[in-house]
């Protein structure tokens, strides 16, 4: 399950071209279309690459949710301390 925040999308009608792109993508793809919080969640076997490409491509550039609403990367791997002495 992906999600992706899509800006663009600010009525029924770009919700119904987003699924329409997101299909034609991958025929069984799952596509839940929030228009008020203009998100989209994909169940997909797509890498996002692909969907984020789609979307680009029929005007509606995609956020990827997961890389930017989340406080706290996963693991331990890039933690700052957060110092800024200088
Ligand atoms: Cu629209």
């Amino acid at each position: 399950m992906q999600e992706f925040l899509i800006p663009s999308m600010s009525c029924g009608g770009c919700a119904s071209r987003i699924t329409q792109t997101l299909h034609n993508l991958d025929a069984n793809a799952m596509v839940e279309v929030d228009l008020p919080n203009k998100t989209v969640r994909v169940d997909s076997n797509q890498e996002s690459a692909s969907i984020e490409a789609a979307l680009k491509e029929a005007g509606y550039p995609p956020i990827e949710i997961e890389s930017v609403a989340r406080p706290e990367t996963a693991g331990t791997g890039t933690q700052r301390s957060g110092c800024c002495c200088g």
